[in-house]
């Protein structure tokens, strides 16, 4: 406490007392005045002050009392950040035994890429500022975690990016800790996860967040994600968030086969959202995942999660060349090839 207490007090001093009457029958001394701390004394008293410690109880003695404190916040001491230890799998890089590709680590931007003009107009913009020199090891890829005070969007009392690691767990910048969120005060959050390319997902309840990391789980149970079918069991007992949703829009639909289309006829790779398998290049098992999410109904499931705004996205944001081109209706699990070499 005593650090969490300086580094938000910053540059106010705290001070702690010694009181010495005039007869010097009546000395309070306090323990926690630090050796570097300064005097100040005259005839009647002597005060000596400190940083980095606080005292708050009243000092006393014989008709001499002395109380010594701080302002803060009403309603107790500013936290010093909540920790949430965020795990998720993400569909499309999840390769099985609770582990993802981390091919994009070296690919990836080093500054968080969801305040790009392209998301502008989805649920997911973002522009804070995480940054780091370079992806460590094993990091997948960007996400933006908010928190919510209820289940409502304008609820919402945070959103920061962070990295998620091939083994699920969301870390924050350092890329060891638990997701951190300054300045917000302990409290029941519902949790709600976005990935540039996959259906979001909250947390199906409220979770006590503290300055303790907390665990927020969602590789284990459907449940534990808000609403039904929001998540993609992708092996026995083990969870993803549903891959396909290159516009953002909450839903594997038609718009995003486009955005694939667009991708894969030029050629495009590296950091690429049509990319649903995070593998660097737009292909066959990127339309395989639009395809059998689109046949699920795959879409968000908790309020808010979509945005009203996408239909004015303007086409240029997917490509050029990018046009109206329905589905293919092939059932699930039998595509082999392209729907349109199959015409050939
Ligand atoms: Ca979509
Ligand atoms: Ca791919």
């Amino acid at each position: 406490m005593r650090q969490t207490l300086s580094r938000r007090l910053g540059a106010i001093l705290v001070v702690s007392a010694t009181v010495v009457s005039a007869n010097a029958q009546h000395a309070v001394v306090s323990d926690v005045v630090s050796s570097g701390a300064t005097n100040s004394t005259s005839a009647s008293y002597s005060l000596r002050g400190t940083v980095s410690q606080a005292t708050v109880g009243a000092q006393q003695a014989g008709n001499k009392s002395i109380r010594v404190g701080f302002w803060y916040a009403a309603g107790g001491f500013l936290p010093s950040g909540l920790l949430a230890d965020l795990r998720l799998f993400l569909e499309g890089p999840y390769t099985g035994s609770q582990q993802m590709s981390a091919d994009l680590t070296d690919v990836a931007p080093s500054t968080q890429p969801y305040g790009d003009p392209a998301y502008a107009e989805t649920p997911i913009y973002y522009e804070g500022p995480e940054s780091v020199d370079s992806l460590a090891a094993g990091m997948v890829d960007w996400v933006v975690v908010e928190l919510r005070a209820d289940t409502s969007s304008a609820s919402k009392v945070a959103s920061r990016a962070a990295l998620l690691r091939e083994d699920g767990f969301v870390r924050d910048l350092d890329g060891v800790s638990s997701v951190k969120f300054e300045d917000i005060p302990s409290g029941d959050y519902f949790v709600v996860v976005r990935h540039g390319n996959h259906v979001p997902v909250m947390s199906a309840a409220a979770v006590s967040l503290g300055t303790s990391p907390t665990a927020v789980d969602f590789t284990s149970a459907a449940g534990s994600a808000f609403g039904v079918d929001a998540l993609k069991q992708v092996e026995s007992g083990v969870y993803a968030l549903f891959g396909g949703d290159e516009n953002q829009d909450g839903q594997v639909t038609a718009p995003d086969f486009n955005s694939y289309l667009v991708a894969t006829t030029g050629g495009v790779t590296g950091y690429v959202r049509a990319d649903f398998n995070r593998d660097g290049q737009v292909t066959a098992p990127d339309f395989n995942i639009y395809l059998a999410n689109t046949a699920l109904g795959a879409a968000t499931r908790f309020p808010d999660g979509t945005s009203g705004a996408l239909a004015a996205r303007s086409p240029d944001a997917i490509g050029p060349d990018s046009t109206s081109v329905e589905a293919p209706d092939v059932p699930l699990n039998t595509l082999k090839r392209f729907p349109w070499e199959e015409e050939q």
